[in-house]
């Protein structure tokens, strides 16, 4: 085992009502991207995704359809299970909120809260998001005109008995966790939101619904289901074993990072953290809200033809290959932001891997074959400054990757080692070797150009194994560099080694006709 410590990053558990979608795909991407990365670098790492089955929101899309939850969970559950197979989503597990190893676990939390005495019986009126699952404030019900903030679609008013969860007893912690841990939640402006709202102050919350069939019944009322958010939150610890027989899985993993999208921050950070209090458990490590996409400029819709579905999503594989869409996603805004799919910034993209990184590429493994056999020739001194000026950029590379994926900073992970073989294109620009190939007398120098610009490349593919882990593979293996399962620090203590044989020279992103 590792002794550079753990890491366990989890994505939302997605409803299964529809097909998985971009924003589904986007996330578990990103946190396939930062799970690869942890276990690149040695870290001991889980990566859990997952589905949240149960809800009002999925009796009422079994309704439409003339099926049972029961049905519509079966066919759409394989969906999501295979697409993540598909996409090459390294996920460790996979959590079904209607397994029986998440209902003894949630079973377990709910006993546990009501052991602490946080759960009494009482009747809630009031407003209903049915597609959010979320309980809405009148005060908020007005400002909305009694619609969904989120889907526009109206408010549902709910009248039954229902449990409560002493949430008002547990907001001043939550508070003060949050006020006293910068990194908690991220990023900064999300974090000053979720702390507006949670000083404004909290009801108890209404954990359990008596007119709804479809979800884990109360362990000491089986006539009351739990709140879908109750019972969905669990999942992350649920999965790894908590409350059931065997939880190594638990005590070796949490805390965990939780990646998610900026909706359901509140739930993540407010609910879920009085939850672990009241079960006196750790609260997560991170909360970690991404932005929502839109699609070329306006928000996804089916009626307005620019929904980014799995039909979309698979046509760009095919086109341009699996690892150009995970770069573009990445690439599209500073994480965290809102982002826009358009063609034309997949297009700027695509032409940063092909015309940047793969041609790079592509030109000093062609030159290496030309002028040298394919034989990587080693540096001599003296060296010049431009010589220092790239050899520091390149030495530079892991330790800046480190500080962004420190900091969960997604873009700049995919942008600096495309910036380094940018600077590694202009330095070939600037050192010409094409022509100090002509010139015996310069054998030396080319051979130094050659040998630094080999070991640039060879760093900026090596800080992109996380994000292209296809790609990147197969550009080391023309530079003659087989990976077999190590780690990124044993890569990084072995530069290029003169003498070595290098590969084929191939284009890693041939040019596509078609436009995206
Ligand atoms: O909320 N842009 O499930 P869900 C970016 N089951 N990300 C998007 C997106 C968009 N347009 N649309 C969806 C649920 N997402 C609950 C979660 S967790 C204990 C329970 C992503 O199927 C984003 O990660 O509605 C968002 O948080 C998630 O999908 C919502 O998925």
């Amino acid at each position: 085992m590792s002794n550079r410590g753990r890491f366990y990053i989890t994505t939302p558990i997605y409803y299964p009502n529809a097909e998985p979608h971009l924003g589904h795909v986007y996330t578990t991407i990103c946190a396939d991207v930062l799970a690869r990365y942890h276990r690149l670098v040695g870290e001991d790492t889980w990566f859990l995704t997952g589905t949240d089955e149960h809800g009002i929101k999925m009796v009422k899309t079994a309704e439409s359809q003339n099926t049972t939850p029961a049905e519509l969970v079966e066919k759409n559950v394989p969906i999501f299970e295979s697409l993540w197979k598909e996409l090459n989503i390294s996920n460790d597990d996979f959590i079904r909120t209607t397994s029986a190893r998440h209902k003894q676990g949630v079973e377990a939390i709910v006993r546990r809260m009501l052991d602490s005495g946080d759960i009494y019986l009482g009747s809630y009126e009031g407003w209903y998001d049915e597609g959010q699952e979320e309980f809405v404030t009148e005060t908020e019900a007005k400002a909305n005109e009694y619609k969904s903030a989120v889907s526009g679609r109206p408010l549902v008013r709910y009248k039954e008995p229902s449990y409560f969860f002493k949430l008002k007893k547990y907001a001043p912690r939550v508070l003060e966790h949050i006020q006293s841990q910068a990194d908690f939640i991220q990023p900064e402006a999300r974090r000053n939101e979720v702390i507006s709202k949670l000083s404004a102050g909290v009801e108890d919350l209404s954990i359990s619904r008596s007119s709804l069939k479809w979800g884990i019944p109360l362990p000491n009322d089986p006539q009351h289901v739990i709140y879908v958010w109750i019972d969905a939150l669990s999942n992350y610890i649920t999965a790894m074993g908590y409350g059931q027989a065997d939880d190594a899985l638990y005590q070796r993993y949490w805390p965990g990072v939780h990646l998610i999208g900026k909706e359901i921050l509140w739930f993540h950070t407010v609910y879920w953290s009085a939850m672990l209090m009241s079960i006196g458990q750790p609260l997560p490590r991170q909360v970690y809200a991404h932005g929502w996409w839109t699609a070329e400029g306006r928000k996804m819709s089916k009626s307005m033809g620019n929904f980014i579905d799995l039909g979309k999503l698979r046509g760009v594989i095919g086109d341009y290959g699996l690892d150009a869409l995970r770069y573009y996603l990445l690439r599209a805004a500073p994480f965290g932001n809102d982002l826009d799919w358009t063609e034309t910034d997949f297009n700027k993209a695509f032409k940063e891997l092909s015309d940047v990184l793969g041609n790079c590429l592509n030109r000093i493994v062609k030159m290496v074959g030309r002028y040298r056999g394919g034989v990587l020739p080693a540096a001599h001194e003296p060296v010049e400054e431009i010589d220092r000026n790239l050899q520091a950029q390149t030495e530079m590379l892991p330790q800046r990757l480190a500080g962004s994926y420190g900091r969960v900073e997604l873009q700049q992970c995919a942008m600096l080692p495309i910036e380094l073989a940018r600077a590694t294109n202009g330095y070939i620009d600037a050192t010409e070797p094409f022509k100090l190939a002509k010139d015996p007398a310069k054998a030396a120098r080319l051979e130094t150009v050659l040998n630094l610009s080999a070991q640039a490349i060879y760093r900026s593919l090596l800080g992109l194994l996380a994000i292209l882990p296809e790609k990147a593979a197969a550009g080391l293996r023309q530079l003659g560099v087989e990976l077999e399962g190590r780690t990124m620090e044993q890569l990084l203590s072995m530069p290029l080694p003169p003498g070595l044989q290098l590969g084929e020279g191939q284009p890693l992103f041939p040019r596509v006709e078609k436009p995206a």
